[in-house]
């Protein structure tokens, strides 16, 4: 039918969270086995787990060297693999039993920005060196008493500073993240160059494809001021520039094009008609991109304050991109969003012992559904599958996420009251995406015998990996059969979007391909709720699946009950 990419189901990997490996006394000491962090050997002695769930390309969140200012989305030097996950050697036998298994694997391609321990920044401090124009640099402005000022005035998405003063050099450079994060200057044909290079690198290794950072911010047009009143302050200058749009095609034409992979970019911001020039199959730039408008919907600023829930606003943004682009890259969660069942779902908290309330396990079944009746590429996030939860923070201490911190001191400024800012920061940290996966319920959820770089969540004797793939009727065998029935459904991967019904609650749509049709029914909420009458006919059919295990729908839909019905 389609390309191999549109057939296959993505899964997620957060590679210092996924599995640590014990020492095994025979590799180097700096092979980072058994530190607490998850490590490459780790990733290849779970790729059965991850080829019985039914997936059949891995995205690997970064495994570059890094500092980590921000996990790893801050690399220091892009062809080599940072110790604390193994060496090359390891990545190459994770390329080949990948292989082994027909599973391929993308690799996460950091280009706006390196790190500050990069090599060519560290040159680019010399204010002679060729590597200067590597990055932004420019000089300060003077105030009218003299003191330095940074060259504009943007803000970051970090919620600090862009500008940071370098001594040596004496000039501000650009950081659209954090300071250890200078961004690359697009408009010097070296950088593209270079990139090139990285590219073919990891094509070359075996890689089927990248997911492209904030790939529609990387080419600055102007320095000057931004608007004022806009979130990120001055990203008028620079998001979904016309060069921005020319280099993807560069990159495609001159690399991606002679080799077998496919690209998803992560484009910030984006809103449908620029999507639309990305991934437009005539212009050649991206094959898929994520975009976050659905994810925001009971979401203010971004996503960092909470607002109420409404089905029929998610049907509404969903149906939009359905039907405004060819093909979806489809997620719910992924290493920067909140667990979708502490978001959408009904797990927005567990007991003090970490024990889930009564619906966490079939809403977590329905939003299996909703994932995965959608038309495009499903990517699903390590830990999505077993129905793992926001991480149950005490305190600030426990955050590590860079992003949490900014905004705590953030908002500190604002003087918004102490209570406030925590509530906001345990909805919003990136880093309840980020704790240990839990693979069983022994200590640290069998992760590591180590202390876990970042607290594993209270929860993990009751939510684990092991306890349920014995069990028949749980999440993760719910996703296995799920997955299975969408493989062999062609209405459901790549069958057209139509919206039929929604409110506060509930949201049907159905899928429809050549003679086949499918109604979804989702209800997001614990409430029995009947099935409006002028909705009855769209279920006329069988059941395929249900998040309740229920055959027949009598008229109603149940609490946080999802439903695939056959029509025809
Ligand atoms: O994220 C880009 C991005 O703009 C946001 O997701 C941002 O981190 C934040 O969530 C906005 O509210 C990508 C990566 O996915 C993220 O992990 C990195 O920190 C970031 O780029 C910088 O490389």
């Amino acid at each position: 039918m389609n390309a191999w990419w549109k057939d296959r189901i993505v899964y997620q990997i957060y590679p210092r969270s996924f599995q640590d490996t014990a020492p095994d006394g025979k590799s180097a000491p700096d092979r980072g086995r058994g530190d607490g962090i998850g490590d490459i050997p780790g990733i290849i002695s779970r790729l059965d787990e991850i080829k019985e769930l039914g997936a059949g390309i891995i995205w690997l969140s970064p495994v570059y060297r890094s500092p980590d200012a921000d996990n790893g989305y801050d690399i220091s030097d892009y062809c080599s693999i940072d110790p604390k996950f193994g060496s090359m050697a390891d990545m190459e036998k994770l390329f080949a039993e990948a292989a082994k298994r027909d599973i391929r694997i993308i690799m996460d391609l950091v280009i706006n920005h390196t790190s500050d321990e990069h090599e060519w920044f560290q040159k680019s401090r010399n204010p002679a060196s060729p590597y200067r124009d590597y990055y932004i640099w420019r000089p300060g402005k003077a105030a009218p008493n003299g003191k330095k000022l940074p060259p504009n005035n943007w803000t970051g998405f970090f919620m600090g500073e862009v500008w940071e003063y370098d001594e040596k050099s004496g000039e501000y450079y650009l950081h659209l993240f954090d300071k250890k994060q200078p961004d690359l200057n697009y408009k010097n044909p070296k950088v593209i160059g270079e990139i090139k290079k990285i590219l073919r690198f990891w094509l070359d290794k075996g890689a089927a494809g990248f997911r492209c950072d904030v790939i529609n911010i990387i080419y600055k047009t102007s320095l000057e001021d931004g608007k004022k009143g806009t979130a990120v302050r001055g990203i008028e200058h620079y998001q979904s520039q016309e060069e921005n749009h020319a280099i993807l095609r560069e990159l495609r034409r001159d690399v991606l094009d002679h080799y077998d992979c496919f690209t998803v970019g992560e484009t910030v911001m984006v809103d449908l008609d620029e999507a639309k020039l990305l991934c437009g199959e005539d212009r050649k730039e991206l094959d898929m991109l994520f975009y976050f408008e659905h994810l925001e919907i009971d979401r203010r600023i971004a996503r960092f304050i909470p607002k109420k829930f409404r089905a029929s606003k998610l049907l509404e943004v969903l149906t939009k991109w359905q039907q405004g682009l060819r093909w979806n890259a489809v997620y719910i969660e992924n290493h920067d969003q909140a667990r979708i069942v502490s978001h959408f779902g009904a797990a927005k908290k567990c007991a003090s012992d970490g024990q889930p309330p009564k619906y966490w396990e079939r809403s977590a079944k329905m939003l299996a559904i909703l994932e995965l009746t959608l038309r495009g590429t499903p990517f699903i996030f390590q830990g999505q599958e077993i129905g793992m939860t926001n991480f149950d923070f005490k305190s600030l201490d426990e955050v590590n996420d860079v992003e949490s911190h900014g905004l705590n001191a953030l908002m500190k400024r604002m003087h918004i009251p102490g209570f406030l800012r925590w509530n906001w920061i345990k909805v919003s940290s990136r880093d309840n995406a980020r704790t240990p996966m839990q693979w069983d319920d022994s200590e640290n959820a069998g992760f590591s015998k180590a202390k876990p770089w970042l607290g594993v969540n209270r929860n993990y004797r009751y939510i684990n990996y092991a306890s349920q793939k014995g069990e028949p009727s749980s999440v993760l065998n719910f996703y296995k059969t799920l997955i299975a029935l969408r493989q062999k459904t062609e209405c459901l991967k790549q069958g057209e979007f139509l919206p039929l019904y929604a409110d506060n609650r509930l949201m049907f749509y159905q899928r429809r391909f050549g003679d086949e049709l499918c109604t979804v029914a989702l209800n997001f909420s614990s409430r029995t709720l009947k099935l409006p009458k002028k909705t009855a006919g769209f279920f006329n059919g069988t059941p395929l699946i249900s998040s309740t295990g229920r055959t027949a729908l009598e008229g109603k839909i149940l609490p946080w009950e999802g439903v695939v019905v056959q029509v025809r």
